[in-house]
């Protein structure tokens, strides 16, 4: 198994300030400067475990290269594009769009090589240079929407790079899986019409963006039924991801038969993380992906990118992470020391109401074809 993996060391450059971002400093409120929780830290720590724990030696480095303002024009407004590159010629840079998702002087060219780094990852796993591939990319994207960046992300990168896929590369359908904790809104409104491309989100119920991601959300025109939701309950652990896994998401890529599997890969529905409620532990990270990779076997000879989200634990993004490259690598398991505290937490089983909310939207899948 070849996997490719794109890294740059730039990507810990784009700037997200120590104050503004979700929560700004103001003393008269008792709110200390602190830094933004999208940070470099946990991306960077990820891809340095990497590399010390050999996994690097097993990988094929894909170079990124800038997304081209017509491969970013192909999902974001032209108002969109122009006010981000304004905004990044000034000293100070500017906010992608809803007040938490600053960026600095240059910003502009960062988030441009991070979409274009997953536009680098599909082209390489649809040339067959490599079998898969996983781009640890900054700034995240799935909550960018055509007009505006949100939820710290400027431009959204899985979806330039789904789109360039149909539009250059010739692929006719693409699913696209969003693990992150958050609803991957922006990748689903860039095809929520659009019958080619199938939206997959697990996601904690209503934490961001608010009142998105319900499971009533499906689609719209030719493109209804082509968007699926699964906004699990807090506390949803290994056991509960891994039946939204084999009840909805796996059905749903064997009946739609995608040519090329994307995922939105966040670390946020792990353990330890401090933006959201959720139960992941590595091993569950890894089921996951051999899963997908099953059933990408079955459908489309393995052809599966994926594009790093969200993710806010420094000590556990990287173990979690880890597992997932090393997964797509067919490589032997490093050994994550905190999987024995969080995989001992109570819960980790399949609940009642972590299965009413999966078989709602198992029900959809069934739909698909
Ligand atoms: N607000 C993402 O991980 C981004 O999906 C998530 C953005 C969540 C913002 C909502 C939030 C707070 C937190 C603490 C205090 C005040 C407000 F896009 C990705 F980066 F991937 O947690
Ligand atoms: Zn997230």
């Amino acid at each position: 198994m070849t996997t490719g993996y794109v890294y740059h060391e730039v990507f810990g450059w784009h700037d997200t300030g120590t104050s503004g971002g979700v929560l700004p400093s103001d003393p008269a409120a008792g709110v200390q400067p602190f830094v933004h929780f999208e940070n470099a830290e946990t991306k960077r720590r990820m891809h340095e475990l990497i590399v010390v724990s050999g996994l690097i030696d097993r990988l094929e480095r894909i170079r990124p290269r800038p997304a081209t303002e017509e491969e970013i024009l192909r999902i974001h407004t032209p108002e969109h594009l122009e006010r981000i590159k304004a905004e990044s010629r000034l000293p100070k840079g500017g906010d992608a769009g809803d007040g938490m998702s600053p960026f600095g002087k240059g910003g502009y060219e960062i988030a441009a090589l991070a979409a274009g780094g997953v536009i680098a990852a599909v082209d390489a796993v649809v040339s067959g240079r490599v079998d898969n591939a996983y781009a640890l990319v900054r700034p995240p994207g799935h909550h960018a929407v055509a007009a505006q960046g949100m939820g710290f992300c400027i431009f959204s990168n899985l979806a330039i790079a789904a789109a360039h896929a149909r539009a250059v590369l010739g692929v006719e359908r693409i699913g696209i899986l969003d693990w992150d904790v958050h609803h991957g809104n922006g990748t689903q409104a860039a095809f929520y019409d659009d019958p080619s491309v199938l939206t997959i989100s697990l996601h904690q119920d209503n934490v961001f963006p608010p009142n998105s991601g319900a499971v009533t959300e499906t689609g719209t025109g030719a493109g209804e039924g082509y968007s699926i939701n699964v906004p699990l309950p807090p506390g949803t652990g290994d056991g509960g991801y891994l039946h939204a896994m084999d009840e909805v998401v796996v059905p749903a890529l064997r009946r739609f038969r995608p040519d090329l599997i994307l995922v939105a890969s966040g670390f946020d529905a792990g353990a330890m993380d401090p933006l959201a409620r959720q139960m992941l532990t590595s091993a569950g990270y890894r089921a996951l992906t051999q899963r997908l990779m099953d059933v990408a076997a079955e459908v489309c000879d393995g052809r599966i990118a994926m594009s790093h989200e969200g993710g806010y634990s420094p000590i556990y993004v990287p173990f979690c992470g880890l597992a997932v490259v090393e997964t797509l690598a067919g490589a032997e398991p490093f050994t994550d020391p905190l999987l024995p505290v969080v995989s001992g937490y109570a819960g980790h089983d399949l609940q009642p109401n972590q299965k009413a909310v999966i078989d709602a939207a198992a029900a959809l899948a069934a739909r698909i074809g």
